[in-house]
């Protein structure tokens, strides 16, 4: 063995001897006089977009009856832009409750997540989504993720182009194994141009990826300056496309975002991808693949928490990042164009799609596609979608927008919603309509602290505070995560709520709506029940001290982080946030 190969991560081992992500999935899925799976199939399920875990809820309990833990696995689907039709959603809908826990989980990524499922339901669920022409390959795992572009349904020239830009890459990226048909398809090769359209096909098995893969997770989001709706700086490679109104102009390649981080590790943090060159149209996929490439062989491969693309840009910096990837491509690269700020649109409410039809965006609370007691979105969204056909696509703020409708048609889907509770743009304030919240317990093995099951708690805990500071129409986003991995994308929200350890949370302020700037963090562990009230102060200062209109992190940022920690630790005089 040579030096190098004796330094790699385990990881990198396992990826090496897995002819092509092979290893023994089948065998194991196959066994089961036990519901677990071994270190090398867990890591190489991710590429086929699944994770292993257990019931987190149950397993304290479980241990202490000598009971084995509750294992089970999560399926993520890969679906760029978020787009479905009306059949693949109603087929997804059955699947969830044949062989998931009967709910669907719209990710901060613009596609689905299935939980809890049974080793004996992971190949007829994977080859169900395959012959919806869906795909799962690549929904987690080294490799590029779900690509994210506006899922808005407007019939312009440019979101035609972004859709198309995105579907292009979303085939390039696909990993190319067969070993994905034939853990999950028999063989059987089931192509669709979005995903894999050459796999199978001989030759070299992943001439982009080579066979180790990435070294780590790699995603991909376009957007325009217009409508960052996608968080587009917090990708490792950060695509905005540029337009002179309607024609496109070229592209501006942002490297380096990245949201993950450790607690008290000041080695690893939140960045956000810097520019670093203008790609014009023609050079689109070489200067993409130059992109990963680099990361591919510039990548830290000994150390998977070292490993993303964010930390090679922050070490090496943006022009030996420029000069490297101008080698890949063989010319060189002009500087990026000045762009503005970003304008976001979260899509929520009814839209004209510019062919005359309207599409409607319908908040999901943290994405989560259940009947609860006194809103029934499942069985609300089943009806309208079997009884118009429409089509769908879900977005990076986990709502789904329902789109194609007729004029004629749109009271007649408020009132079936209406009638099964769900609640629309109508019908909620702006911070509930902003909140992000990422899945934690009971199914994720990294939760420190609870978000999506306490969000809507939450939410209407801050909801009383905002109206006692006579800011509950303002918009806001506030995001909160279980752990600092940052799935709800919570450090560039304008305010950040990070599990810390059971009912307790790190609050950062002072990201903004735009996805430009990250928060700070103020108080470390706050206990869940006093974060309304941490938020109570710095909402009175905002209302008393913002320029008009301005934001809650702008101001947070313009009127100084410390000076509103300051004020925020005054008023409150209690020990926690001293
Ligand atoms: Fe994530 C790991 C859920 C978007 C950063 N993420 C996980 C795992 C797989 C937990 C694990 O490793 O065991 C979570 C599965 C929970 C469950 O039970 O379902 C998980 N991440 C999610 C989703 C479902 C959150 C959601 O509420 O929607 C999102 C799925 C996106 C998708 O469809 O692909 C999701 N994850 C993100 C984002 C946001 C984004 O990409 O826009 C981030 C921050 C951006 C970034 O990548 O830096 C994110 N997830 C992470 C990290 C930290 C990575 C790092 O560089 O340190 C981990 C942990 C890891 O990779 O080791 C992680
Ligand atoms: Fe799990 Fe942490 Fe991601 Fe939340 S942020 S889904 S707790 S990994």
């Amino acid at each position: 063995m040579t030096e190098t190969v004796k330094k790699l991560s385990g990881a990198e081992n396992i990826k090496l001897a897995s002819g092509h992500l092979k290893g023994k999935i089948a065998a194991e899925l196959a066994d089961t006089s036990t519901q677990e799976v071994s270190d090398e199939t867990y890591e190489l399920l991710k590429f086929h977009g699944s994770y292993f875990g257990y019931d987190r809820d149950s397993a304290t309990a479980r241990k202490k009856a000598g009971l084995e833990k509750e294992y089970e696995f999560m399926v993520r689907m890969k679906c760029p832009g978020g787009k479905l039709t009306a059949a693949q959603y109603l087929a997804l809908d059955v699947l969830a409750e044949k062989y998931a826990n009967g709910t669907l989980r719209i990710t901060t990524r613009e596609t689905f997540q299935f939980h809890c499922i049974k080793k004996v339901g992971m190949k007829p669920l994977i080859a169900d989504i395959n012959h919806l022409l869906l795909s799962t390959l690549g929904g987690c795992g080294d490799v590029v993720r779900n690509i994210m572009m506006c899922p808005a349904p407007i019939k312009d020239k440019i979101h035609a182009k972004l859709e198309a830009d995105g579907y292009k890459l979303a085939a390039h990226c696909a990993p190319k194994t067969s070993s994905y048909y034939e853990v999950w398809l028999d063989g059987e090769k089931v192509h669709d141009y979005k995903f894999n359209p050459t796999a199978n096909d001989g030759g070299v098995a992943e001439p982009l990826y080579g066979d180790t893969y990435m070294p780590r997770k790699f995603k991909i989001a376009l957007s325009t300056p217009e409508d960052n709706c996608v968080d587009v700086l917090t990708n490792d490679l950060a695509i905005i496309s540029l337009f002179n109104g309607q024609e496109h102009a070229g592209y501006n390649f942002a490297l380096g975002g990245g949201l993950g981080m450790k607690h008290g590790n000041a080695k690893t943090y939140p960045r956000l991808a810097t520019p670093i060159m203008y790609v014009p149209n023609e050079l689109f996929i070489p200067a993409t693949e130059a992109v990963i490439k680099l990361q591919r062989d510039h990548g830290d491969r000994t150390d998977r928490q070292h490993a993303r693309l964010k930390y090679v840009i922050a070490e090496k910096g943006e022009a030996w990042a420029k000069s490297e990837l101008e080698k890949y491509i063989g010319r060189e690269m002009d500087a990026p164009k000045p762009i503005g700020k970003f304008a976001v649109e979260d899509h929520i409410g009814w839209h004209e799609q510019l062919d005359g039809k309207w599409f409607l965006g319908v908040p999901i609370s943290s994405g989560r596609i259940v009947d609860r007691e006194n809103e029934q979105i499942r069985t609300g969204l089943r009806a309208v979608i079997l009884e118009y056909g429409m089509n769908l696509a879900l977005t990076a703020d986990q709502n789904i927008l329902l789109c194609d409708i007729e004029t004629g048609e749109k009271l007649r889907i408020e009132k079936i919603l209406h009638d099964h509770g769900v609640k629309l743009h109508g019908d909620i304030t702006p911070v509930y309509r902003n909140m992000l919240a990422c899945v934690a317990y009971p199914t994720c093995g990294k939760a420190l602290a609870e978000a999506e099951r306490v969000k809507l708690p939450l939410v209407a805990e801050i909801e009383k505070i905002m109206q006692q500071q006579g800011v509950l129409n303002e918009k806001i986003s506030i995001r909160i995560a279980g752990c600092p991995n940052g799935c709800s994308r919570p450090t560039v929200g304008d305010i950040g709520i990070v599990g810390r350890m059971p009912d307790h949370y790190a609050l950062h302020i002072g990201g903004d709506f735009a996805g430009t700037r990250l928060n700070e963090k103020i108080f470390d562990k706050v206990h869940y029940d006093n974060i309304p009230a941490a938020l109570s102060p710095m909402f009175a200062l905002w209302k008393d001290k913002r320029n008009s209109g301005e934001e809650f992190g702008d101001f947070c940022t313009r009127y100084g982080i410390n000076e509103v920690k300051k004020y925020a630790v005054e008023q409150l005089n209690v020990d926690w946030a001293k």
